[in-house]
């Protein structure tokens, strides 16, 4: 059984009347006095409220969950950088912080989660990334806006953000979490790698670790299929759009039963050996199939990406992630928009270059300049599990845009780097069968992991609260058990335990 912790008070947490937290509320606009922050407004807020949400980020107005204090401030970073954040600091505060990341390149506020941890009674805390927008064109020349991305903007949220719930509460978090996906699952190792004392617990996401690796994959990706290219006079090397679902039912064909069961899913992709010869043309079938030059195209997409010095680079393509659609980002024709823009703005310096030429030659280079260290692929986590530090990951086995294969690689170089045969007392994986990247897809791939998904909220459903579970009651998850459409639920398992259909069901096996 597990206990109930995460929706109870934690010993002496405030719930205080409306009428006071208004007016408590509304003097931190005076009252805050905090280390290089500027307040900028300060508004109490009753649920439910459109609240505007500033930036180039969202246009959508977002609905509150709880009746809560909204300070807006800026962290200056140092004389050329700035971190712009909001803290949402709910009536009924549970006495937990909770940090929040960021996706992409961005650059933007998260609403959406903000919104979810005040519901949840978390003072919630997000940040721009110290910077506003997608784009990457502000990394250009601007070193110190590249060191808030890769590693400072969710430090000072942190900081920042338990001296304002002191400052506002009258007594500090109980424990500080973390929730973030993609880029955010990349902040989230990296907190726990750089400023291992930030934060009790941390949910990181699809993690964007090894990132200049998965950037080059990423451009890689797109070559392999002729980018860029030109939809008038297409590469010999392009699938059209009309012909990945041939070879996304080809590789169920080969694939979907491996599991035991036919059902569109693939639970290991990495055990399918997908031949795409078996859809090459033919003589007499000229139509829906593969020329020996595409052929050797997906090939390639499907093959981990290996360096000149023969070392791997980055794990291949996950076979039936191309089924999601948002693979067009890396196979639309074009190289994918966000490595083409850290290439431009960050290695290369040169805002017109097209990645074009790109070459696996240039990997060494791309790691010598690693902007801001941005990287994260590094398995020392022994500060953050000293000091008693949990770490909660996921990955969706459909992630069109991150390998999740890349995720079972980092446990394995923590545990290697460790001399831990198994990270399980305070690192642990679950791997999302049929997820896309950081939601969605088919199966059961909503588990709390953000806010909007209609999660169950208990922590046997939902990760976020299931590692309050394991920070406070002692009790870490040994699965999570996820819903999707139709009423389906999955249990899903922790690497490296198997997902093994037992007949009915499936179930999780060492
Ligand atoms: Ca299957």
């Amino acid at each position: 059984m597990r206990s109930l912790t995460a929706l109870t008070l934690v010993s002496g947490a405030i719930q205080a009347s409306a009428v006071d937290q208004q007016a408590k509320c509304l003097g931190l606009q005076k009252s805050l006095h905090l280390e290089n922050t500027t307040i900028l407004n300060v508004a109490y807020i009753a649920a439910p409220t459109n609240v505007s949400t500033p930036g180039s980020c969202q246009s959508t107005a977002v609905v509150t969950a709880a009746p809560l204090c909204r300070v807006q401030f800026v962290i200056n970073t140092t004389a050329t950088s700035a971190v712009h954040a909001e803290a949402w600091l709910p009536d009924t505060w549970f006495g937990r912080m909770l940090g929040l990341g960021n996706g992409g390149l961005g650059g933007c506020i998260d609403y959406s989660n903000l919104d979810y941890g005040a519901g949840l009674h978390f003072a919630a805390i997000s940040s721009d990334n110290g910077h506003d927008g997608n784009s990457g064109s502000v990394f250009l020349h601007h070193p110190e806006v590249i060191n808030d991305f890769a590693f400072r903007a969710v430090h000072v949220e942190a900081v920042i953000g338990k001296q304002m719930i002191l400052a506002y509460y009258g007594k500090p978090a109980a424990k500080s979490y973390y929730l973030g996906c993609s880029t955010g699952g990349r902040q989230g190792t990296q907190a726990a790698l750089k400023f291992p004392d930030d934060f009790d617990g941390i949910v990181a996401g699809s993690p964007a670790t090894d990132f200049n690796h998965l950037s080059l994959w990423q451009a890689f990706m797109s070559h392999f299929v002729g980018a860029p290219t030109s939809p008038s006079a297409p590469s010999p090397k392009f699938l059209p759009a009309s012909l990945w679902p041939v070879v996304s039912a080809e590789i169920l064909r080969q694939c979907d039963g491996l599991d035991g069961v036919v059902d569109g899913i693939i639970t290991e992709p990495d055990e399918c050996l997908f031949r795409p010869e078996a859809i090459q043309c033919t003589a007499g079938s000229t139509t829906n199939c593969l020329t020996p030059i595409q052929v050797e195209s997906v090939k390639n997409v499907f093959t981990p990406l290996f360096g000149i010095d023969g070392q791997l680079v980055y794990p291949r393509y996950s076979p039936g992630a191309e089924a999601d659609p948002n693979m067009s980002q890396l196979f639309g024709g074009e190289v994918f928009s966000i490595t083409l823009d850290w290439g431009r703005f960050t290695i290369l310096n040169d805002s017109t270059a097209t990645l074009a030429n790109l070459s696996i030659q240039d990997v060494p280079f791309w790691d010598s300049i690693n902007p801001g260290g941005i990287a994260t692929f590094n398995g020392d986590l022994s500060a953050f599990l000293n000091r008693g530090g949990k770490f909660l990951t996921y990955h969706g086995r459909r992630d069109p845009i991150i390998s999740s294969t890349n995720s079972k690689r980092v446990y394995d170089l923590i545990s290697h780097t460790l001399s831990l045969p198994t990270l399980d007392s305070f690192y642990r994986l679950f791997l999302i069968p049929g997820m896309g990247h950081c939601s969605g897809g088919i199966g059961a791939p909503s588990f709390g992991q953000s806010g909007g998904l209609n999660a169950v909220n208990d922590s046997a459903h939902n990760i976020l609260l299931a590692m309050v579970d394991w920070v406070e009651g002692g009790v870490a998850p040994e699965t999570i058990i996820g819903s999707g459409t139709g009423g389906a639920t999955r249990t899903h398992c922790r690497y490296p335990m198997r997902s093994v259909f037992n007949g009915t069901v499936f179930v999780c096996q060492d």
